[in-house]
């Protein structure tokens, strides 16, 4: 059976998570990471070295990196569904995890930390501020997309609509002023009718 490490308030887990629940896959979770620790053990320094979560085992096949694990997910069990068959499709959806990853929670993820993680009395606020200008930009650039579309890659949800969901959950939970993206507000509105995004993302608590 398939076999999902990490906490479930991780960003990065929860995308897995939720990849399995559309795919309504039978899975365990193995809590790990944050106050669960078990990272560092031999045991899942073998299944991901870099020692965070999430990894999955499959049959002895085991993965880490949070995307790469929704792209296999997708493809195995959602191909032509949650994983476009079309080449450029794919290549569409491949682009806006890539820019979830490297651009959108780069952004987004030192305003996460300070505000939720970090005590009040040691922020940097100059960060926070100058990070969630940087991400109304890029929610900005999603919505012109999004006023166009009901989802990441067109008229139907896929794997690309998981990293920046995920994401989208967060920024509009953080205590920040937002721009008003109207594209974005009635994807995420979309996202929030799906029980799978419900059960591994929305019910969870922001810790
Ligand atoms: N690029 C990696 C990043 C993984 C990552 O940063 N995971 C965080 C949780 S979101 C982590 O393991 N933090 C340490 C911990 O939870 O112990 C991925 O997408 O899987």
């Amino acid at each position: 059976m398939l076999r999902v490490w990490g906490r479930n308030n991780s960003i990065n887990v929860q995308k897995v998570l939720w990849c399995c629940e559309e795919l309504s896959l039978e899975y365990e979770r193995v809590d790990a990471g944050g106050p669960f620790g078990r990272t560092d053990t031999p045991e899942y320094r073998r299944i991901n070295p870099t020692g965070l979560v999430p990894a999955i085992e499959e049959d002895g096949f085991t993965l880490w990196e949070s995307n790469a694990i929704v792209r296999y997910l997708a493809r195995r069990y959602g191909s032509g569904i949650l994983w476009p068959w079309d080449p450029q499709e794919a290549a569409d959806a491949d682009r806006w995890m890539d820019w979830q990853q490297t651009t959108v929670w780069a952004h987004l993820r030192p305003v996460f930390l300070g505000l939720v993680r970090t005590p009040e009395a040691e922020r940097d606020e100059a960060l926070i501020e100058e990070s969630a200008r940087q991400a109304a930009e890029d929610w900005r650039l999603l919505d012109e997309h999004l006023r166009e579309r009901e989802y990441v890659c067109g008229d139907s949800f896929t794997a690309a609509d998981i990293p920046l969901g995920v994401s989208a959950h967060r920024w509009f939970n953080l205590p920040i002023e937002r721009p008003e993206v109207p594209g974005v507000e009635e994807w995420y509105g979309r996202l929030l009718e799906r029980r799978a995004f419900r059960r591994a993302v929305s019910d969870v608590p922001i810790t």
